[in-house]
């Protein structure tokens, strides 16, 4: 199976609704420019909430082949969750993806393995792709070993989910994020192969072979190619680098 790489830009808390219109714009002369072929390589941003009506409008009123997503979602679908997002908002406002999981979730908003579940569910009840992250601790990797934890996390996180569903799974190391120490890709290959075989295991072989896994943890232009040969990695989620056009473009390219 040939699966379509998908090059996704995590913003994390950068970017206003005025900067975003402006940074989608200059990103998509630069995939044109570039001659991006998104048969091949779909490129994906997550803006904040807050950006994602202008980021919408854009794509749509300039038919830009990018696609975006949210950062994060509720669990619940409506109701007296103060300060929440629903994913039918997110469905609503033509989103594709959303991110769950994230290890600044897990870390800095006590997201547990059933959360994450739970989240993963609303995700696909709202027809949303949960692009679902996991990834150890340097503590982890020396306790457990390199697969453990990121297998364990994934199990977890597809408790509920049906062999037909649509996901992606992103594979980050906790010390590689933000670091600038990425993975090698070996590294990052013998990890994506473990969470492979948990998706044969949990969902079966179709779902396995047609699942995106990307690795995530400090990718820049200058990484990105090694990590792209590897056979079970399928992209990358990117945070710093994702926040410069000509930089993000790059990796899009993988060069
Ligand atoms: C990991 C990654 C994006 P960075 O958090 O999700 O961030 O590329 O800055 O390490």
């Amino acid at each position: 199976v040939k699966r379509t790489a998908l090059i996704a830009g995590n913003w994390k808390m950068n970017l206003d609704h005025l900067q975003s219109i402006a940074f989608v714009q200059k990103l998509a002369w630069s995939l044109g420019d570039a001659k991006h072929d998104f048969t091949t390589v779909d490129v994906a941003v997550f803006p904040p909430f807050t950006d994602l009506r202008s980021v919408q409008t854009l794509i749509s009123a300039d038919k830009l082949l990018l696609t975006f997503g949210a950062q994060d979602l509720s669990e619940h679908d409506s109701g007296a969750y103060t300060g929440e997002i629903s994913g039918a908002f997110l469905s609503q406002l033509e989103c594709r993806y959303v991110i769950i999981g994230h290890s600044e979730r897990r870390t800095l908003h006590g997201e547990t393995d059933e959360v994450v579940a739970a989240k993963v569910a609303a995700a696909l009840r709202h027809g949303l792709t949960p692009v679902i992250c996991v990834g150890e601790t340097a503590d982890d990797l020396e306790t457990h070993g390199p697969s453990a934890v990121p297998v364990a996390q994934l199990r977890a996180a597809l408790e509920t989910v049906t062999s037909a569903a649509d996901i992606v799974v992103a594979y980050e190391p906790v010390w590689a994020i933000g670091s600038g120490q990425a993975a090698t890709p070996q590294q990052a290959e013998q990890v994506a192969a473990a969470l492979r075989a948990v998706l044969t295991e949990t969902l079966g072989d179709d779902v396995a072979a047609k699942t995106r896994i990307l690795y995530g943890g400090s990718v820049k232009s200058g990484n990105i190619a090694g990590f792209m040969r590897e056979p079970n990695i399928d992209g990358a989620l990117v945070g710093g680098a994702s926040l410069d056009v000509a930089e993000f473009s790059s990796i899009a390219r993988f060069e």
